[in-house]
């Protein structure tokens, strides 16, 4: 009987050190992505599955995230770490800051192949361009949402998430920047924005156009950013607790300086102006606007319009004011540059050739 017992408990142990050695061998040719996240509807959960509006945003922890998509596992090894979660309307400072150091932290990591962020839809676009700007890897990072929550009919988180992982264990998305990945479309960071309140092909990057898509499980790209991002910038948020104070002032038909004030009042270090048109700012607005300017604020000039170039000394004299133009950046984005462009200067000729060329 003992001869019998240790031939039996022999081939046990062979067999299972070959299971480990295949398990061992099946997971090293699968890349490691790392899951932040962050809340959103993505971790929403609504009463009934035809909750599509009215439901509860960022309740999900990061581990049922994971859970519920089982075939995570198919494409990566894949470990999730909750870093806030919140609904992304109140996104702050704080938890980007965090957020930036630990992706700079994981990505530093031999063992890290790429990080996908899930988020709240309302200021994803947000996120992703401060990222865009701060993150110091070629390796993949891409910001997923959904805007059904997990509990609804036809759910559009599961098959973002999983399509994210792929992107971000994919060869093909390094050195892409930063990434946002919702509908089978695959968006740069600097150039994609929310444009529709509710349905699920709301990202769009107007005039520009995505990335590139997913066709099956598999990202396809058609185009590279050309502004500089992750590696090649100059701003690094490591060593930072704060960002500069930046408000945004929206402008409209009878508007004055009210707001402009209110900024001023805050403790802004610079202000977006959300001009009409192309940028233009109002006669009424202009006394508000030299009381910033003689306190040392940096004034940006965007527009509400969202797409198309400021021109520089169009509806306004940027060289005798000092204003600067925003490019083609929407009013959120340009706040965003602007923010890590006073962590290095308050030269608006330095602060302008920045918006040329993020
Ligand atoms: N509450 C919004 C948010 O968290 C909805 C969403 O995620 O789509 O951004």
């Amino acid at each position: 009987m003992g001869k019998r017992y240790l031939k039996i408990l022999a081939f046990v142990c062979v067999f299972l050190m070959a299971m480990q050695v295949a398990l061992a061998a099946q997971a090293a040719d699968k890349p490691n992505v790392k899951i932040l996240a962050t809340g959103g509807t993505i971790a929403g959960a609504g009463v009934t599955s035809t909750t599509t509006v009215g439901y509860t945003a960022a309740v999900t922890p990061v581990d049922k995230l994971i859970s519920n998509v089982p075939e995570l596992s198919q494409v990566a090894n894949v470990s999730g770490e909750q870093v806030s979660q919140v609904a992304s309307e109140s996104m702050t400072m704080e938890i980007w800051l965090k957020l930036a150091k630990r992706v700079n932290q994981l990505l530093d990591q031999h063992d890290v192949d790429g990080v996908v962020i899930t988020h709240g839809t309302d200021t994803l676009e947000e996120t992703a361009y401060f990222l865009n700007l701060v993150v110091k890897s070629d390796k993949p990072v891409v910001l997923v949402g959904s805007m059904r929550p997990g509990t609804a009919m036809s759910a559009d988180g599961p098959l973002n998430l999983y399509r994210s992982v792929i992107l971000a264990g994919s060869k093909e998305a390094k050195g892409k920047g930063v990434m946002v990945m919702l509908n089978d479309t695959i968006h740069s960071g600097r150039d994609v924005t929310k444009t529709i309140t509710d349905r699920v092909d709301t990202f769009k990057a107007p005039e520009i156009g995505p990335l590139g898509f997913f066709t099956g499980d598999k990202p396809v790209f058609y185009r590279e950013p050309l502004r500089k991002h992750t590696r090649h910038t100059e701003f690094n948020v490591m060593d930072l607790t704060a960002l500069p104070r930046v408000d945004i002032v929206y402008h409209y038909a009878g508007n004055a300086g009210t707001m402009i004030e209110a900024a001023i009042n805050a403790g802004a270090k610079g202000i977006v102006h959300a001009g009409t048109g192309n940028g233009s700012i109002a006669k009424a607005e202009y006394p508000a606007i030299e009381q910033a300017l003689a306190q040392g604020i940096v004034v940006v000039r965007s527009a509400r319009v969202g797409n198309g170039i400021i021109a520089r000394n169009g509806e306004a004299n940027d060289d005798k004011y000092g204003f600067v133009a925003s490019d083609n950046l929407n009013p959120q984005k340009a706040r965003i540059l602007l923010m890590l462009a006073l962590t290095k200067t308050n030269d608006v000729k330095e602060i302008q050739q920045m918006f040329w060329e993020y």
